[in-house]
């Protein structure tokens, strides 16, 4: 049996999940590539000799030969085509943010809801870094007692240049929301958001330092820096009663030469979290021929949490003030 999935969106994150679809998973049929270019919706089929290319993504999603779908159009789509493939009973893998706000997440919970079946699975690929995963397994196996505080660096070379200041806390730190939520287990109720004062922060891609509490009281700091220049670097560090666990990157040679030893940065997240996105796209096809959603995959009420905490974060960079963060409580749909 093969799962026929369509893809929307052939950007970067596109593109990437249809390579991994088309060569590295078993049991898909990458059935059609869908953009708003139609050329480049033939393109990228081409790449990989599907037969389908096409530029309307609702009839995509309702098409009778479609069983689920990608989601890795731009941000503002992905509520609607979000939507339509609950409506049309598609199971989907939606790239993050589920929303543009906090507010839309919630029509997204609501459908959901109302099918009475959980439907989407978020793109928060972390959850399936092998790093992720063994710091998880520490913590629960009690190796550093109770976790207090995570340190969390997420740097990028060099922001696009449709990067706004507000863009470090919502569309880069949701990574590091959510992970700190899965690795602890448990909600963040406040955030208070820093900048350096020696550069210019209205700069595209300006860092930005985030301070967070749970409700239980630990704490999680976050620096986003989108324009760290040398390269992509993601660490953290949890820091527990008697010891802490440190990530460390899939790097695989250390080069010696000219009087150095060195090792190599990827240019952006895709090959520091390869194998976390393959990871990712397999529970997600199981999830459908099991008929049981990923129980590690973030869900739609992860998806509104990120939203909520990033809201509150753009909120505190404005005030410079702690903000509170205000959820609805947690539907047992989700528990
Ligand atoms: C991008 O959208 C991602 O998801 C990357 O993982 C992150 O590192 C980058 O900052 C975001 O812009």
């Amino acid at each position: 049996m093969s799962i026929r999935v369509a893809l929307i969106g052939t950007g970067i994150m596109g593109m990437d999940h249809a390579r991994i679809f088309a060569e590295e998973l078993p049991h898909v049929e990458l059935r059609t590539i869908c953009d708003v270019s139609a050329e480049r919706a033939r393109y990228v089929a081409d790449q990989f000799g599907i037969q389908h290319a096409e530029t309307d993504a609702l009839k995509v999603i309702a098409s009778k030969e479609i069983d689920a779908v990608v989601i890795a159009s731009p941000d503002h789509t992905h509520t609607p085509l979000t939507l339509a493939a609950i409506k049309a009973g598609k199971p989907v893998l939606c790239e993050k943010p589920l929303a543009t706000s906090s507010q839309e997440c919630l029509t997204v919970i609501e459908e959901e809801m109302k099918l009475g079946k959980k439907m989407v699975q978020l793109g928060f690929m972390r959850r399936f870094d092998p790093a992720y995963t063994a710091m998880k397994k520490d913590l629960l196996q009690g190796k550093i007692g109770q976790a207090v505080m995570f340190h969390c660096f997420h740097r990028n070379v060099e922001a696009p240049a449709n990067f706004t200041g507000q863009m470090a806390i919502s569309n880069s730190a949701p990574h590091e929301f959510d992970a700190a939520r899965f690795i602890l287990d448990e909600e963040v109720n406040s955030i208070s958001v820093f900048q350096p004062q020696c550069l210019d922060t209205s700069k595209v891609g300006a860092p930005v330092f985030m301070v967070l509490e749970t409700e239980s009281g630990r704490l999680i700091n976050i620096e986003i820096n989108n324009n760290a220049a040398y390269g992509y670097d993601v660490r953290g560090e949890l820091v527990g009663e008697k010891g802490s666990i440190a990530l460390r990157s899939p790097v695989l040679t250390e080069l010696h030469s000219e009087l150095q030893a060195s090792e190599a940065y990827a240019a952006d997240w895709r090959p520091r979290f390869a194998e976390a996105y393959r990871l990712q796209n397999k529970a997600w096809i199981q999830s459908i021929m099991t008929n049981t959603p990923s129980p590690i995959a973030s869900d739609s009420w992860d998806g509104y949490c990120a939203t909520l905490i990033a809201e509150a974060g753009v909120q505190a960079l404005s005030s410079g003030t702690k903000t509170l963060i205000h959820r609805i409580e947690k539907p047992t749909f989700y528990l």
